[in-house]
């Protein structure tokens, strides 16, 4: 898998695939040429049996400082809605596999709300999340005010979105943003050290579970237990769960195939 602006490991480790937002010059600011390269990328490593976690990251420096402002700038209503970047958007959020984000400096605008779209976020120890639309004439655009509101309550998500102001990650793993902090220089073998964890599991129980948490942030709490519990009922019909309960009992460890 060959692209310009992000580099793909589908076989980095074990069962994980990473993928490098690489346009450093541009504090990997998001165009539409990277999205659509990232949206590719992410649905064949999804289609690909041995990929069971996906990391995405930036560089030390940027996760992601934002959407191209400068491929934007010009652009009125229509160009915008022709443009139709939340089909790219939509088709990321769509991804089956656990998706964790590694974070390490600028996590802005559009770089927030996509590392918000993944499961969970490692960030290092130089992360700054914001959504700083608000002092470029605009909002966020990309779930960020649903996203961020949901993660750390009204209270901050109004003061980050009316402000434009960052948080570093300290204050970001206070609140329930991300899930850990790692130093600048290990934030990367700390997320996928969590991946090789998620990766030991049984795939489809992993991805019936992620599919289940994901729609709890659209259903009410009967309609999601519901829908758990369906999730819950389809694992019976796989090898991975007799696999998973016959390693307890013959007290050794599972090897889960994702069948
Ligand atoms: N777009 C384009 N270029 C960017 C950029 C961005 N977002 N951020 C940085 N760059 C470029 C700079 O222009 C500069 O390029 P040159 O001048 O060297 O050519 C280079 O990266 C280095 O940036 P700085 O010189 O500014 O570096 P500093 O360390 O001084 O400052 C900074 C770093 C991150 C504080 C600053 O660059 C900054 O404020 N950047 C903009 C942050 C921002 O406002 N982000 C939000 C953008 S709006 C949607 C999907 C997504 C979105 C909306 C809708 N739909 C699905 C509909 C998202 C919108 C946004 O993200």
């Amino acid at each position: 898998m060959t692209f310009e602006f992000i580099i793909v490991e589908p076989e980095y480790k074990k069962h994980i695939a990473l993928i490098r937002l690489n346009r450093p010059d541009a504090l990997n600011a998001l165009n539409l040429q990277l999205m659509g390269e990232l949206r590719d990328a992410l649905k064949e490593l999804d289609d690909n049996d041995e990929v069971r976690v996906i990391v995405l990251t930036g560089n030390e420096k940027a996760f992601a400082a934002g959407a191209d402002i400068k491929q934007m700038a010009d652009k009125n209503a229509i160009d915008m809605l022709k443009i139709d970047q939340f089909t790219t958007w939509d088709q990321i959020k769509k991804t089956k596999k656990p998706l964790i984000a590694a974070v390490s400096g600028f996590a802005l605008g559009g770089g927030c709300e996509l590392a918000m779209t993944c499961d969970m976020i490692v960030a290092s120890e130089s992360a700054k999340f914001g959504q700083p639309e608000i002092k470029i004439g605009v909002m966020p655009g990309a779930g960020g005010t649903q996203r961020l509101t949901k993660a750390m309550g009204k209270a901050l998500a109004m003061e980050m979105i009316l402000t434009g102001n960052f948080i570093d990650a300290e204050k970001a793993l206070q609140h329930g943003l991300i899930n850990r902090i790692a130093p600048v220089e290990l934030y990367l073998d700390e997320a996928i050290k969590l991946a090789t964890e998620i990766a030991l599991q049984s795939p489809l129980a992993t991805q019936m579970a992620k599919e289940a948490i994901v729609k709890s942030f659209d259903l009410g709490i009967s309609e999601g237990v519901l829908f758990e519990r369906k999730n819950y009922y389809l694992l019976f019909a796989g090898q991975d769960q007799k696999e998973g309960m016959n390693a307890f009992i013959e007290k050794r460890k599972p090897d889960f195939k994702g069948n």
